[in-house]
């Protein structure tokens, strides 16, 4: 008799950029649970939700084990992966002889993020047929991010320890629940339960008391979209009080007058009435942050302030907060986020940059959007599948990616994916968009391939306040082998699968970040178009010059923190750069604020509240959103608005409810919640089915992205429209039969 044999492995957990190390139980072969890793010196013990549903989604019955192909009929069948390639290989060398390789483009999403070898192989892909047609969800993400930093600089020291500060600033971020920004992505409720414990001056500026918020010193609930008079109020209180740090400044910066100077008409008082505040809270903020007799910690926005058209200025500003009061990795400090993975690196205590933010690269045919610091403006896509002409886009490849569920305007993205010649979906199960793909191809998953922390690793380039604190490394083999009798592959095997096809061998680049900020030549790696490769030789490849070996760090199976000398060395003494935060750019920013071409009209008679961005905690976007063990019989997204606001329009939690904006409206259900400012409503995104699904809002919720316009206002540079502040309405509605 055969007798069951069940081993614990640790691995990492790969759903979010968190990458937590857990542990996962495997019985003859099967996957059957996964938690926290007590073993793991980053994570130790902790998994959330959406990792211990792993199984689930390993298991799930609606995952798919086959590509599939859509019929004339409109209906799909399982197709062979490698004739799924043929074809569409075929297709694709058509459609780029017939209307040239612009026509191909390739929108890389979330899930896709994680596998460290999936962005190179569809780079190195894209290049190989000359289009320069890539986009992410940057651009419909936190972009101001990335523009505010091109024009500010980077700070080779790095970032600061939040767990050696004495005092941060979060602006419409909720890393307790999103493990992104500010907060180390280990456990981030912990070490604020911590944080609070040792009187750590946390500020959070968000309309909601959010998770993150209950855990502050000071929590500034303001009207959405005004974060930057807030965070100039603020500047001009440390400015005005001098408690900035002088010797940072004469040293590293530049502008320090213009910002003064811009600064100064934003009064606590002024950013008070418009945000909705008491204008002591704006001083209170200043005084809990900036302090000569502690440590100084930094300011993070999020997702919220950067979804309100004032991303740019809003992130620029964090950074310039953050800059004045010399907030940075210091010379003589540890390096907060050592290389691992990443070459061998010890970083000086002084700036990079600036470096361009836009008005480079590919332009888009539509509204003058182009390439930028975020990368191509995702919301041009839809119209520039639309748009006849030379350099139509005619084939579509997403990967990891939802568009008809996460991409703003999802009216004008269902034209799209349907104007479409080609879509091709890589998911592990029919989503909203891979529904109207013509083929949809089936991966491996989670822990049936390898994982590394590289990807996590990389991220502190992309955005200060993220990545792990320490210099720690992980990588797993695969611990389990796909559902018997299916045919997935993995990510790049549909790139190498396609060259092989088109004669065409690629050139891989590793460590972009790295490249851009620590002026070492990127690694390039030649893959064949006849190459036989192996997924885990891959990784050793892309990571082959490595501070720490990943054959090293694959000996720490619970993962490792290694004990590398880093410390930020001394400024070099023939260093020019500096921290720009007097950008002209920026500063008229702030004076369009002052004169009111803010695109917050407060007093909008028409529309009674704001709706603004919000997520939870068991789903990644849309993955998670239809398994049952994530969302527990409530399938759906309600709509949160205070009991107050509940009763004054004559309506009760449960209800059925219209919610509509200039643009849209869609169906859904309330439910009462006391942390929302009043006025204010929120509802989490990527729900819902295609435009014709509205009365299955009870089993699939609704998608927020109708109620947004891509054209009507949106941000020159990188084309964000209005994603949080959406000036809406609620009515009762009637329920569906
Ligand atoms: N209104 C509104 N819109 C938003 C946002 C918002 O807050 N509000 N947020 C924005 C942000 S920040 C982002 S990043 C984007 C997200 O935009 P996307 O990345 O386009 O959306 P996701 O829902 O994350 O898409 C993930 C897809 O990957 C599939 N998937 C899951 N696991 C795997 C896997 O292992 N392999 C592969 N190949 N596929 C897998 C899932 O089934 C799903 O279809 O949405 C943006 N849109
Ligand atoms: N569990 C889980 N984790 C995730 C994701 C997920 O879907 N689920 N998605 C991942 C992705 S793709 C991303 S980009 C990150 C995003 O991570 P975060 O940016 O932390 O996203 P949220 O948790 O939605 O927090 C946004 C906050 O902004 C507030 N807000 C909205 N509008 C405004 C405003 O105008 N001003 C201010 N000050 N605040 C405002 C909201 O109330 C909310 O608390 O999370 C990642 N992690
Ligand atoms: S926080 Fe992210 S990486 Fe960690 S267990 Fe949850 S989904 Fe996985
Ligand atoms: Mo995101």
């Amino acid at each position: 008799m055969l007798e069951s044999k069940t081993r614990k492995v640790p691995t990492l957990c790969r759903i979010c950029l968190a990458h937590c190390g857990v542990l996962a139980t495997i019985t003859d072969g099967k996957l059957t649970k996964v938690e926290g890793d007590p073993d793991n010196p980053m994570f130790k013990g902790y998994c959330c939700p959406k990792g211990r549903a792993i199984p689930d989604m390993q298991y799930d019955p609606k995952r798919l084990l086959a590509s599939q192909k859509r019929q004339d009929d409109g209906s799909f069948a399982p197709i062979p992966s490698g004739q799924a390639i043929d074809e569409i290989a075929v297709r694709l060398s058509r459609l780029i002889a017939e209307h040239g390789p612009r026509s191909v483009a390739m929108y890389q999403g979330t899930s896709s993020t994680a596998q460290a070898l999936a962005t190179p192989f569809a780079l190195g892909f894209l290049e190989a047929i000359g289009s320069p047609m890539f986009f992410t969800p940057a651009t419909i993400d936190q972009p101001g991010k990335l523009i505010a930093l091109a024009l500010h600089g980077y700070w080779m020291g790095g970032d600061l320890d939040f767990e050696k500060s004495d005092s941060w600033i979060l602006v419409g971020t909720n890393p307790v629940i999103s493990k992104a920004v500010g907060v180390p992505s280990v456990n981030p409720g912990l070490i604020l339960k911590r944080a609070q414990q040792r009187g750590m001056k946390l500020v959070v500026i968000d309309p909601r008391e959010s998770e993150t918020a209950k855990r502050a010193a000071l929590h500034i609930q303001p009207r959405p979209g005004e974060d930057a008079s807030i965070l100039a109020a603020i500047l001009n209180v440390i400015i005005s009080e001098g408690l900035y740090d002088k010797d940072f400044v004469a040293e590293n910066v530049a502008g320090f007058n213009a910002l003064a100077a811009a600064v100064a008409p934003f009064t606590p008082e002024y950013a008070a009435k418009r945000a909705g505040v008491p204008a002591q809270q704006m001083i209170e903020a200043a005084h809990l942050y900036a302090r000569a007799d502690h440590k100084t910690g930094m300011v993070n926005a999020g997702t919220g302030p950067n979804f309100t058209l004032r991303g740019n200025i809003i992130e620029y500003l964090a950074l310039c907060i953050t800059t004045v009061c010399g907030a940075w990795g210091r010379a003589g400090q540890p390096v907060n986020r050592p290389n691992v993975l990443l070459p061998a690196f010890t970083p000086k205590a002084q700036p990079a940059g600036p470096f361009p933010a836009w008005g480079f690269g590919e332009k888009m045919r539509v509204r003058d959007l182009g390439m930028s610091a975020a990368g191509l403006p995702v919301t041009a896509l839809p119209e520039e599948i639309l748009m006849e002409g030379e350099g139509q886009v005619k084939a579509l490849i997403c990967m990891g990616s939802n568009p008809m569920a996460a991409w703003p305007d999802q009216r004008m993205t269902q034209r799209a994916m349907e104007a479409l010649d080609l879509l091709v979906c890589i998911d592990v199960q029919f989503s909203q968009t891979a529904r109207l793909a013509d083929y949809v191809i089936a991966p491996k998953v989670h822990l049936e391939t390898p994982g590394t922390s590289y990807t996590c690793e990389n991220i502190k380039y992309y955005t200060i306040g993220f990545g792990f604190p320490g210099a720690y490394g992980q990588y797993s083999p695969p611990l389990v082998q796909p559902p018997e009798g299916a045919d997935v592959i993995e990510e790049w095997e549909f790139y190498h699968g396609l060259a092989k096809r088109m004669d065409l061998d690629l050139h891989l680049t590793a460590y972009y970040g790295f490249s851009t900020f620590e002026e070492s030549p990127p690694l390039r790696v030649r893959i064949g178009r006849d190459d036989t490769l192996d997924t885990q030789e891959l990784h050793m490849k892309l990571c082959s010059k490595a501070r720490i070996p990943i054959e090293e760090v694959a000996k720490y199976p619970h993962g490792h923190i290694f004990d590398v000398e880093a410390i930020v060395e001394p400024r070099d003494p023939d260093c020019t750069n500096r921290l720009d935060i007097g950008n002209p750019y920026m500063m008229d920013q702030l004076a369009g604020i002052l004169k009111g071409d803010s695109p917050t009209r407060q007093s909008d008679s028409e529309f009674r509240f704001r709706l603004v961005c919000r997520r939870h905690n068991n789903f990644m976007n849309s993955s998670g959103t239809q398994l049952p063990r994530l969302n527990r019989g409530r399938p759906f997204n309600p709509t949160y608005m205070h009991p107050d606001d509940i009763a004054a329009l004559g309506l009760a939690s449960g209800d059925s409810i219209a919610v509509s904006s200039r643009h849209d409206a869609i169906p859904s259900i309330l439910q009462e919640d006391v942390s929302l400012r009043r006025g204010v409503i929120a509802m989490h995104h990527a729900f819902g089915g295609l435009v014709d699904d509205d009365d299955k809002y009870p089993s699939q919720g609704s998608n927020i992205a109708r109620l947004i316009c891509n054209e009507a206002e949106y941000d020159p540079i990188t084309g964000i429209p209005r994603m949080s502040d959406i000036p809406v309405n609620v009515t009762r509605a009637p329920v569906p039969a």
